[in-house]
């Protein structure tokens, strides 16, 4: 669509939903430019209101791990509406799904449907403060895991420091119990629990950081979390709403042989209809009304349409193979990125887990959240810029993972990958030396 047409709809927009978004991400504020309005989605693309055609990286920002409109789902999804939309009651596929991630999951018990990720993350904070009686919860400078108040806690200076409100709207008291550490600093994480591990109700992380651009857990980082809350009574919350059935069909905990107490999960399992859950060890998820006193509810939860979308996801992802292109996509496009850096001269570096990855310009190494900052995020926009202009939709910012799904052919790859290379050209003609790295 020519930017003069999607200017139009998007000052229609604006002038109803604030910054003509329903996400902030989608309002590309971080890349500059107009968003394209999309119309449609089929397999690896998305069309936007102008017709023209994107290799979609977006995915939803992770659900659609096979494409968009996979025949099987939208079936599944066309049968259930056939028998009605929503019915405040439990149904057949509801227990259906739930069982499926019972049965991929190992450290999983029994599971609570919600609505979205906010929901399950703040869901499972409050099972977690009330299972142990104890309030302070660690999450990780550059760990998001929804917008609810105790969780919108931004990294203060210095290492461990209690976590600041991380919007205006959310008041002090709320994140006072909310410690923030740097992601992968096994040693913070030592010494806070070595020093408070008695207070400490839970950790919540995200076992591959999608939130600040992907940022695989360093060695050691993950068990001792595991460790460390065990030993001191704590609780081990692992948000893998991004990773859980992208990474692998038992999660990114199946990867790396932990077992989290409680386990958040979204996107995947809901094949882009609006589904997120929480679940975990029977003796915690038991405690949830109307089984135990810690209240959480919801009127759509559950709802019919969603679950069937997620049981045909997971029965197509559930043999194995869809795993095995991904990553085999995943060497691809990682392969490209790097060799683009290396010929271009331009500093970075690439992050990638399975079909999650991320192309940072202008830093070599990046780790946890400060890593990522050092990234040239202006750089950044100018490669995104380029990847519009080729046909390539990826999430317009640094701090985001981009995805792959079943649906994308190595030509797909190779056409984002050939339009970074060709943006990094431009910018090492432009930046003398090109992107310094910081
Ligand atoms: P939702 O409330 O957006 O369904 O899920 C929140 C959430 C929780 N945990 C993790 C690990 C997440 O990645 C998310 C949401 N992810 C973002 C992508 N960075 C959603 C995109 C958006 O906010 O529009």
């Amino acid at each position: 669509m020519s930017d003069s047409a999607d200017r139009a709809l998007q000052e229609r927009a604006e002038r109803v939903m604030p910054g003509g978004v329903s996400s902030p991400v989608r309002a590309y504020r971080a890349t500059g430019g107009v968003p394209p309005v999309i119309a449609s989605g089929e397999g690896a693309y998305v069309v936007d209101s102008g017709g023209r055609r994107y290799v979609d990286h977006v995915l939803a920002y992770g659900p659609h791990i096979l494409g968009h409109n996979p025949p099987a789902v939208v079936q599944a999804v066309r049968a259930q509406l056939d028998h009605g939309i929503a019915f405040g009651a439990t149904t057949e596929v509801e227990i259906g799904l739930a069982e499926r991630i019972v049965a991929a999951v190992a450290s999983i018990d029994m599971v609570r449907f919600v609505n979205s990720g906010t929901e399950a993350a703040m869901s499972a904070v409050r099972l977690a403060r009330a299972a142990t009686r104890r309030d302070l919860v660690v999450k990780f400078a550059g760990g998001y895991h929804g917008h609810a108040d105790a969780l919108l806690a931004a990294a203060g200076s210095g290492v461990a420091t209690l976590g600041l409100p991380g919007s205006p709207g959310v008041p002090a008291a709320a994140v006072a119990a909310t410690l923030v550490l740097p992601y992968n600093d096994t040693a913070a994480v030592e010494d806070l629990f070595a020093r408070r591990g008695e207070q400490v109700a839970a950790v919540i992380v995200e076992p591959v950081a999608g939130n600040m651009g992907c940022v695989p857990p360093v060695a050691g980082f993950l068990p001792t979390l595991r460790r460390v809350t065990a030993a001191s009574g704590s609780l081990l919350i692992f948000d893998e709403v991004m990773t859980g059935f992208r990474l692998a069909y038992g999660g990114a905990q199946s990867l790396f042989d932990i077992r989290p107490d409680l386990t958040c999960l979204g996107k995947v399992i809901g094949g882009g209809l609006a589904v997120a859950a929480y679940g975990g060890r029977r003796d915690l998820m038991e405690l949830v009304a109307p089984s135990g006193p810690v209240y959480q509810a919801g009127t759509l939860s559950g709802s019919p349409p969603a679950m069937a979308a997620g049981c045909a996801v997971l029965d197509a992802l559930a043999g194995g193979a869809a795993y095995a292109r991904l990553e085999k996509l995943g060497r691809r496009i990682e392969a490209a990125f790097s060799g683009a850096l290396g010929e271009s001269g331009v500093a970075g570096s690439v992050n990638r887990v399975g079909s999650m990855v991320t192309p940072f310009i202008g830093v070599t190494e990046v780790r946890d959240l400060a890593g990522a900052q050092r990234a040239d995020t202006t750089a950044f926009a100018q490669v995104h810029r380029a990847w519009l202009d080729a046909g390539v939709f990826w999430p317009p910012s640094q701090f985001e993972a981009g995805f792959l799904c079943t649906a994308h052919t190595d030509s797909d790859v190779d056409r984002t990958a050939a339009a970074f290379a060709g943006a990094l050209t431009r910018l090492s003609a432009s930046l003398p030396g090109g992107a310094a790295a910081r």
